[in-house]
């Protein structure tokens, strides 16, 4: 008997192309918030509905609806844009949002929290028509924002991957004019209703695109469902390897789910980068599970079907055959931070942004120094996946400036350490919904922390790569760290150790459901042992593994909970 689909298929089936009652919910001013499906439908248009969690106890108290708000997450492919375009979209985060702040995120983009319903409308329609920015497909079960490596040395490969990773989001862009219609007043985008890759119920779950140029790993392949590795010889791309079926989310006390690093399927050329990927898309669609959507991401449908009938269905959908791998080596995955000449000659400056979040802080005004910045710069602005700017290609003749600009407000610090540099958390509380305690407000208090430990230790000037989570679904990427720290309660976190710095391995769990200082205490002993113990060069990582203080996790479906 076949199992009943999830709920989410019949919302997806139901919507007319993902329209739904949209127009209805957006015009009913007695709420602060939508219908139940179309809380589900609005992702698809890249909005998220949320209530503000510091209040929510209290508002519930007061018998009073929740204080209901959007986030709003830009379709960006490559991270890249012009100083017209962040001008505007400093501006919007100033006037029509609540949070007021600019959040670049993990995947190379930036979101709106607090974007309350009444000014939804204003907010898509000022970006669109004033910095031609739209949210399309940035959530729901779709291909999601498309990220490449930001490397602003190579700046030739760099804009060929770009290049890539635009054409690859416009690909798998829907066909549909529900965005235009509901947001953008009816402006035709897109004239044909039929969705050929989607079909009327999308794909079972999201699907993550990323192209990786070595030696950088600053996409983190191992979190996305498809990956192009670019081969280079002779300094030109030939072609890319292809790792299909990665992704970091799980369920507490589920071992039925887990993280899983990707399978390389092998080698393919630069021509057939766009059929493979349709490919990809459509065989995921079909034999993806659409019961349960903690299993239908397209890590699941490999160790469902098998990894090699899913590549063999996917040369058969695309026609290709795969070579051997082509050879390549990642040697880190953080951002260069600070000044790099490209061969352009032009220089690219990349600013740390803890957390990603830009806003005024107190002696640091770091969201009025980039705008300042940007009303003289003649280059590019280019987000990280890691949560950082690079604000690129900057002539000879106003790097000056825009450094004395960059250490005015904050932006350049001289004093921050490595550590800092290779820290991440994911947004969790005060608006994710599924955070079950705080991570990016609590990662710059842990930092310090760890820096302290670190010099304790007579290491000051060494580095792990940390990583926080609100929760299980993995979004600052901690079952990639070094240390990896997840939400389980309020202040309460399950401790991983075992990643390494290049991002090719998943961390075991140390210790399970421990506090604030039982983690501290723990990390003094464990860097204490590895600034006394560790071989010469030997990462934070290897140190863990080797030594026995948690086994290796090769094969994470079988491992990862052992
Ligand atoms: Fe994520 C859901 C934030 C990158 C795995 N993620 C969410 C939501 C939308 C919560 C929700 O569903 O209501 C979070 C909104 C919080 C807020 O208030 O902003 C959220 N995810 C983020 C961001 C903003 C984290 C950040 O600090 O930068 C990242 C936005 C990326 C973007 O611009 O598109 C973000 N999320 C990731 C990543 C990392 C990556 O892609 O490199 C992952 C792990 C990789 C992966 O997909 O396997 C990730 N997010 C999830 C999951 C778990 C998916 C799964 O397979 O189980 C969820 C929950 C879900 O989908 O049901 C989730
Ligand atoms: Fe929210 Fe969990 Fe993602 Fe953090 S990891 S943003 S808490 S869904």
């Amino acid at each position: 008997m076949s199992q009943k689909l999830h709920d989410n298929e019949r919302i997806k089936i139901e919507s007319n192309f993902l329209r739904g009652k949209l127009v209805e919910g957006l015009n009913d001013h007695t709420t602060g918030s939508f219908p139940s499906d179309e809380v589900q439908l609005v992702k698809f248009h890249g909005l998220y509905q949320q209530d503000h969690r510091d209040y929510r106890a209290e508002r519930k108290k007061q018998k009073l609806e929740p204080i209901y708000s959007f986030l709003l997450r830009a379709r960006l492919p490559g991270g890249v844009v012009t100083p017209h375009q962040w001008l505007e979209i400093d501006r919007i985060a100033s006037e029509l949002t609540d949070a007021g702040s600019i959040r670049i995120t993990t995947r190379q983009t930036f979101q709106y929290h607090g974007i309350f319903k009444r000014n939804l409308k204003s907010v898509f329609q000022d970006l669109k028509f004033k910095a031609n920015i739209d949210s399309i497909f940035t959530a729901g079960d779709v291909n999601r924002n498309t990220i490449c490596t930001s490397n602003p040395e190579q700046s030739l490969l760099h804009t060929e991957i770009y290049e890539l990773s635009k054409k690859i989001s416009e690909h798998f862009l829907p066909k549909s004019n529900a965005y235009a219609e509901i947001w953008l007043d009816g402006e035709k985008v897109l004239e044909t209703e039929k969705e050929p890759i989607y079909t009327e119920n999308f794909l079972p779950r999201k699907f993550k695109i990323a192209v990786a140029l070595p030696p950088y790993n600053d996409v983190d392949i191992h979190a996305n469902d498809l990956n192009f590795i670019a081969i280079i010889v002779d300094e030109k791309i030939t072609g890319y390897n292809v790792v299909v079926g990665a992704g970091l989310g799980m369920t507490h006390g589920d071992k039925t789910t887990f993280p899983r690093l990707g399978d390389d399927f092998g080698f393919i050329a630069v021509d057939n980068v766009m059929k493979i990927a349709e490919a990809v898309v459509t065989t995921q669609r079909d034999l993806g599970g659409r019961v349960s959507r903690s299993h239908a991401r397209t890590k699941y449908t490999l160790e469902t079907h098998g990894v090699e009938t899913f590549k063999k269905e996917v040369e058969k959908r695309s026609g290709v055959t795969f070579a051997a791998p082509g050879e390549y080596e990642f040697t880190e995955r953080g951002d260069r931070i600070g000044w790099v000449k490209g061969i352009d000659d032009l220089w690219h400056l990349t600013v740390f942004i803890e957390n990603g979040r830009i806003l005024d802080f107190d002696g640091k005004p770091i969201k009025s120094g980039l705008n300042k910045i940007a009303k003289i710069h003649t280059g590019t602005f280019r987000m990280t996946a890691n949560q950082n700017l690079v604000i690129a290609s900057i002539p000879e003749s106003q790097k000056a400036t825009i450094e004395a600009l960059a250490y005015e407000c904050g932006l350049i610090d001289d004093g921050l350490s490595e550590q800092r540099k290779y820290s991440m958390a994911c947004v969790a509380l005060p608006t994710c919904p599924l955070a079950m305690s705080e991570a990016e407000r609590y990662l710059p208090g842990l930092t310090d922390d760890v820096e302290g430990l670190l010099a304790k230790h007579g290491i000051a000037k060494d580095k792990i790569i940390l990583r926080i989570t609100g929760c299980p679904n993995g979004c600052g990427r901690s079952m990639l760290a070094e240390i990896g720290l997840i939400g389980k309660a309020p202040g309460r976190y399950n401790l991983y150790l075992g990643g390494n710095t290049i991002g090719t391995r998943i961390p075991k769990m140390y210790q399970e459901n421990i506090d604030e200082a039982t983690i501290l205490t723990t990390l003094d002993d464990l860097i204490g042992r590895w600034a006394s113990g560790r071989q010469a060069d030997e990462c934070f990582g290897d140190f863990t593994i080797r030594t026995g203080i948690v086994p290796e996790v090769v094969i994470a479906s079988k491992d990862f909970h052992d």
